[in-house]
């Protein structure tokens, strides 16, 4: 099957007592057993529901995968995967990355002992060398990435990094939420696990927080469902039926997001209140060529920094929009602009924000479906 039509009946099929044609929202914490231990599949909520079931089933393949588990939020998911690990591990980390994905990373996980080291991974060159005799001695577990990077769009070459990890017998997890799994299919590359904020994209409607992961292994997908069940960090089943439907309008509400974010992009390029776009789908785009080879499509998000680099003036201009809105998250159908320094990111040092090229001055765009007209009018007047 191809991507639409995956989208749409992947994992689904009408229920089997009424023939409805959508996944039915099992609202229930509990099932009714026969016998001791003899039931239909089914104990308790928290342990399986057959609403999340078939969404679990559908985002498998959605990204070619064997399993999928779905957690309460895309940090649910993360929090999962670092449960995977035992003090003295370490995980080799993007220093480009959502600033809760880092949170989690240094202000819980390190507590418990874990060990992080934060590269620039969009040259797989720098991995290489970050990767000591001490690191390669076992320690090393796994390397964590984005791509293309939240908020500075940097892409990463899941392929050579994926060469990379498997010659030192080192797990490669890929944070997908941005690129959505329309436009890119990181385990096709190489990746052992992915990862989404289901929040985003594949959710679509700004409705929802979920997440989930997706993987091949069998036995660290047992091990993902026994943190699921043991941790207990499950979406409901209202929520599941939200992405269940979102997800079947993805594939056309990723080209339209594809198709105006490279208007957008292009419009901010020339603009002379504008210094830097950062847009994979830009020509002049470091990982442009790159983004050709791996993804479909360039993606709905962007960031840009105007000329001057004035506080006072970025703040101006993201109080200005009409169709726009100031929020955190992103991948909904409206167009959203986010502060990355004070909102998304607030929760990275500002050293070690700066010291990875994220300015105070940046602003991230969501580029949602509306007309693009009315959204460069926007930001022509927003703008000035
Ligand atoms: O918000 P949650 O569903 O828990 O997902 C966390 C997360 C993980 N990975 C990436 C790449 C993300 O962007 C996020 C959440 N990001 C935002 C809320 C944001 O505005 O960037």
């Amino acid at each position: 099957m191809k991507f639409g039509t995956k989208a749409i009946h992947a994992g689904v099929e009408p229920d089997p007592t009424t023939g409805a044609i959508m996944t039915p929202i099992y609202q229930t914490s509990t099932y009714v057993q026969e016998s001791p231990g003899k039931h239909k599949g089914y104990e308790y909520a928290r342990t399986q529901n057959p609403t999340r079931t078939v969404l679990q089933n559908n985002l498998a393949a959605l990204e070619n995968g064997k399993h999928g588990i779905c957690y309460s939020s895309g940090l649910g998911a993360t929090d999962a995967i670092l449960k995977l690990f035992r003090p003295g591990d370490q995980i080799i980390a993007s220093n480009d990355l959502y600033g809760g994905t880092y949170r989690i990373m240094v202000r819980v996980f390190q507590e418990f002992g874990l060990k992080f080291k934060f590269v620039d991974l969009s040259d797989p060159g720098k991995l290489e060398a970050a990767l000591t005799p001490d690191d390669l001695s076992g320690r090393t577990k796994m390397v964590w990435i984005e791509t293309p990077t939240n908020p500075l769009l940097r892409l990463v070459d899941i392929a050579a990094i994926a060469a990379i990890t498997k010659s030192h017998g080192i797990q490669l997890v890929v944070d997908n939420t941005f690129a959505s799994p329309y436009l890119q299919n990181p385990l096709d590359l190489g990746a052992d696990i992915v990862l989404h904020s289901v929040t985003k994209y594949l959710g679509g409607h700004s409705d929802t927080v979920m997440g989930a992961i997706i993987l091949n292994n069998d036995e660290t997908a047992q091990r993902l469902t026994f943190i699921q069940n043991a941790c207990g960090a499950v979406p409901g089943p209202q929520d599941c039926f939200l992405v269940l439907r979102g997800i079947k309008t993805l594939h056309v509400r990723m080209e339209r997001h594809c198709e105006n974010t490279q208007k957008v992009a292009q419009y901010l390029q020339q603009h002379p209140k504008v210094s830097q776009v950062h847009y994979p789908g830009l020509e002049s785009h470091p990982g442009h060529e790159l983004a050709k080879r791996q993804m479909r499509g360039f993606g709905g998000m962007l960031s840009f920094e105007l000329s001057g680099d004035s506080m006072p003036e970025a703040v101006r201009v993201m109080e200005s929009f009409n169709v726009f809105s100031l929020a955190e998250s992103l991948g909904g159908v409206e167009s959203l602009c986010t502060h990355p320094a004070s909102m998304t990111h607030a929760s990275i040092p500002k050293e070690e924000r700066q010291k990875n090229g994220l300015k105070d001055t940046l602003i991230r765009l969501s580029v949602g479906i509306e007309d693009v007209d009315d959204l460069i009018q926007d930001l022509a007047q927003a703008i000035g």
